[in-house]
């Protein structure tokens, strides 16, 4: 496999200045004919080819000028179709022929429930039809569908639609046109039998734009969430970044068989149907706050990402790291900040914290590639995100939206780098962000350390913050990065303490951002009467792991008096987590553990605290985040810990929970609005608690609950209560909801997840058992996801198996799926990147699947560099 690199990119030597399309729409056999108007690039040599790109494309005709083209002035080859000799400007018009219902990887144009759809990012338009497919090349399309009326009755693509009409033998035709010049990977059409909701957005200068979710018939009583957060979504981004939307239409299409999330498609944006539909009683709150976000994310591309767009692949966080921040943004203000941020740092930490310390570490901007499929990562994402969420931070809200003002005014309509991001929001507000530019280029986590020292005599008290950057595959040595550190000061009775460094003549209030800029430097506070606990990353300001030697007492009173929810969250998570990591679990009872017990019970008592705060600070932190801390991970000694506390704070605090719980008893209609879901978010914490206790009274609460439920939060919470429990009736309530919900694929989704993440010795068997289930297959990613990845990647002590055999089950199904779905196999040996943070038996049994992975006859591209980058 090629590998292609960020210091090898050239400009498109040829441009395409409007592309028509036309598609002959038929399941076996789709006929697609494209006139390219092309013109070559100022700075190309006459006589240079026209390259473009084609995969799994069988050509039937290519005419240049109307004529056809002589054989021996195009050369067809596995990557595509090379063109010579040809004028300045002219037309290539090319036929191929393409057949879309065996398309298994779903890239490119494809079915999905007999309905045609399409998924370009990022190379997938090469599969449709031979052209320049890289996001550089901008182009105006038009495109005209052709198809069976009556298999067929909605035909969509980009823009607007502009001539419709009948065709002989039952077909029928639309032509849409979309004025905004755009890269392929943007394009996408659907065609089929598909219901629809529609509504209308009047923006902020007046304009209508009519809006439109299209679904499969049987679901369209479960459209109105994620119409109503497009809505939202469309207003938040006028009063945040006073962006408004440029079409007249803007079309979301659900589909059941998706790689990804959801595609930002212009003007017709294409999404898996689990972050579309919802119903009080097939959706959870949290898939109703996951659609709101998803939506707004992939609205907010329509400027961060198709009005300016990326440059090469290398670029991808340009509009994926800012889409994810302005997506984040808008859910906490929909919601609760302070849940969003805990939540967002739990996703990071949790997840990009352990990418950027293995082999598969990268920049946010990565330099080099095989499969850029492989890239859509929780690195370029979401530390892109952070990355973004530390520029607002240092420049303060009114100049970051400057900036923004400028990078969207400077480069509507082009193709640019992250450079070309940075340089807008310095440009806007006369400052350098010179050396913050290393968050783009260095990969790995950097660790802040803090030493403190108090001196009574002088009343000063100094912090010296020092950084340091592990070193990464292809980075040994790396330059300081530009960190802001935001931060207070508390005294011994919690109270925030005015904030005056050395040098200045007064406080400048009580929270304030330090920048580490060099390897070590000191703030000097003044006027500090007596020793001060200090807060730092407030709201988590940085992406990095912070070393500071709280004592316990410290941490207590962090956790009873911060006001800023992510560091009160995190000093008694920091508690939590030094138990767990420090002692046996056998020793976690009693004395030892009557702190954090307190701690508990004050959360559990404090009414004025938002019910999903508390609910966050009562969960144990996660195995995968306990994880980072240890040298060696052994799942079931993290497991056996994080039980062994749990099933202790169940039985000291059993009455509060059960206080609790009915306290939080409602009875009214379901809403997902915040501040119910965080209500149903701790009583559901109660049970999950209660049922640690392992007797009959718990087991009748979950029972109780799961037959009485009206909506699916209560009903899966109680479910997965009962499927992680000894209760004797846990199989027949399995079977129960089945048999209730099969004919719903996404709940049956989470029927699987239930069962691949249960912490039970026979669940690998189950998972084995249930790939031969009707209800799963290979063939959907979604059932991949929450079965297969559910298991590898969310059940460490039943994938780590001692026996090896989690290992060799996995192995085994990802080799099978790499055949058909590349992809979908790639994100599945995720599970295997980080073989070396294991015993040298379960390092020897992933090893081996790693390098079976990689030696298989015809591996793809894609899992193939998965492969080799783990073993490296
Ligand atoms: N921009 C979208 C990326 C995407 C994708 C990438 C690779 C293969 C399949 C894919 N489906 C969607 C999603 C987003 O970030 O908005
Ligand atoms: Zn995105």
């Amino acid at each position: 496999p090629v590998t292609v690199y960020l210091k090898d990119y050239q400009p498109p030597a040829w441009h395409i200045e409007a592309v028509e399309l036309d598609f002959d729409l038929d399941p076996d056999a789709t006929r697609v004919r494209s006139r390219l108007h092309f013109r070559r690039a100022q700075e190309t040599a006459p006589g240079t080819p026209l390259h473009l790109d084609g995969e799994a494309l069988e050509l039937l005709g290519i005419s240049l000028d109307g004529e056809p083209l002589a054989a021996d002035r195009y050369r067809l080859d596995e990557a595509g179709l090379e063109v010579r000799d040809l004028p300045e400007t002219g037309l290539l018009e090319i036929e191929t022929r393409i057949q879309p219902a065996a398309n298994t990887e779903l890239s490119g144009l494809y079915t999905s429930s007999g309905n045609f759809c399409t998924q370009c990012e990022a190379e997938g338009f090469r599969r449709i039809t031979f052209y320049p497919d890289r996001p550089d090349v901008m182009a105006c399309f038009t495109t005209t569908l052709r198809a069976d009326k009556s298999a067929c009755p909605v035909l969509l693509s980009n823009g607007n639609p502009v001539a419709s009409g009948e065709l002989e033998d039952g077909r029928h035709y639309v032509t849409w046109q979309d004025p905004f010049p755009k890269p392929c990977y943007l394009f996408a059409l659907v065609a089929g039998d598909l219901g629809w909701i529609e509504d209308r957005f009047v923006t902020r200068s007046g304009r209508e734009v009519d809006l439109y979710i299209y679904v499969q018939k049987h679901n369209l009583d479960k459209c109105d969430h994620a119409m109503a957060s497009l809505k939202r979504a469309m207003k938040w981004d006028e009063a945040v970044y006073g962006r408004e939307y440029d079409l007249d239409r803007y079309m979301i299409v659900a589909v059941d068989d998706f790689n990804m999330g959801a595609m930002e498609n212009k003007g017709l944006n294409i999404f898996n149907s689990r972050y579309v539909l919802a119903r009080p009683d097939t959706a959870t709150d949290s898939d109703y706050q996951n659609i709101e976000g998803v939506i707004g994310h992939e609205y907010f591309h329509n400027w961060s990402g198709n009005r300016v767009t990326c440059r090469d692949w290398f670029q991808l966080s340009l509009k994926e790291g800012f889409t994810v921040f302005r997506d984040q943004e808008f859910s906490a203000d929909m919601n609760s900040r302070g849940v969003q941020r805990i939540t967002d740092v739990n996703i990071l930490r949790t997840h990009q914290f352990r990418e950027d310390a293995g082999p598969m570490a990268h920049p946010v901007k990565p330099d080099h590639y095989v499969a850029i499929d492989n890239f859509y990562t929780v690195t370029v994402y979401n530390k892109g995100a952070e990355v973004v969420r530390m520029l607002h931070t240092l420049l303060g809200p009114e100049a970051f939206r400057r900036g923004c003002d400028r990078y969207f005014e400077r480069h509507d309509g082009q193709a640019v780098t992250t450079d070309d991001f940075v340089n807008a929001l310095e440009a806007a507000n006369g400052v350098s962000l010179r050396q913050f530019r290393c968050w783009y280029d260095q990969a790995g986590t950097p660790e802040l350390t803090v030493e403190r020292h108090y001196d009574p005599q002088a009343c000063t008290f100094a912090l010296t913050l020092r950084q340091q950057c592990p070193a990464t595959p292809g980075q040994s040595a790396k330059q300081p990065f530009h960190i802001p550190v935001a931060m207070g000061l508390r005294d011994g009775e919690g109270r925030a303490l005015p904030l005056r460094l050395y040098g200045e003549a007064q406080a400048v209030g009580e929270s304030r951002v330090l920048e580490l800029c060099q390897e070590e430097e000191t703030f000097v506070f003044q006027d500090i009467a007596a020793e001060p606990v200090p807060v730092l990353l407030r709201g988590f300001s940085a992406p990095v792991k912070l070393n500071l030697d709280y004592r316990d007492a410290e941490l207590a009173l962090l956790s009873a008096h911060e006001d800023d929810p992510f560091c009160r969250w995190e000093a008694g998570q920091t508690l939590a987590r030094r138990l767990l990591l420090t002692h046996p679990p056998e020793a976690l009872t009693g004395e030892l553990i009557q702190p954090l017990v307190e701690a508990c019970r004050h959360t559990l008592d404090d009414a004025a605290l938002d019910p999903a705060l508390r609910a966050l600070a009562l969960t144990l932190p996660g195995e995968g985040y306990l994880a980072e801390f240890v040298d060696t991970i052994e799942p079931q000694q993290l497991h056996g810990a994080r039980e062994a506390l749990r099933r202790a704070l169940a039985q000291a605090l059993r009455p509060e929970w059960e206080a609790c719980y009915q306290a939080l008893t409602e009875t009214g209609p379901y809403s997902p609005d915040a501040a119910a879901a965080g209500r149903r978010r701790l009583r559901n914490l109660c049970l999950n608690y209660l049922i640690a206790c392992e007797d009959e009274a718990a087991y009748e609460l979950a029972l109780g609950q799961y037959r009485s439920a009206t909506n699916m939060t209560d009903s899966l919470a109680a479910l997965q209560a009962l499927v992680n429990s000894d209760c004797p009736q846990r199989e027949a309530v399995l079977e129960d909801f089945y048999s209730r919900w099969q004919a719903d694929t996404l709940v049956v989704d989470k029927w699987l997840s239930l069962q691949a993440t249960a912490a039970r010795p026979d669940t690998l068997d189950r998972v084995q058992a249930l790939t031969g289930h009707p209800a799963f297959s290979l063939a959907n990613p979604n059932k991949v996801y929450s079965l297969l990845r559910a298991f590898a990647q969310g059940n460490p002590v039943g994938f780590h198996n001692e026996s090896g055999a989690g290992y060799r089950f996995i192995g085994e199904q990802i080799r099978t799926l790499d055949a058909r779905n590349p992809q979908v196999a790639a994100r599945l040996a995720a599970a295997f990147t980080d073989w070396r943070r294991y015993n040298p038996a379960r390092q020897a049994g992933m090893r081996e699947q790693l390098q079976t992975m990689r030696d298989a006859p015809g591996v793809s591209r894609d899992l193939y560099e998965i492969a080799e980058r783990s073993l490296g």
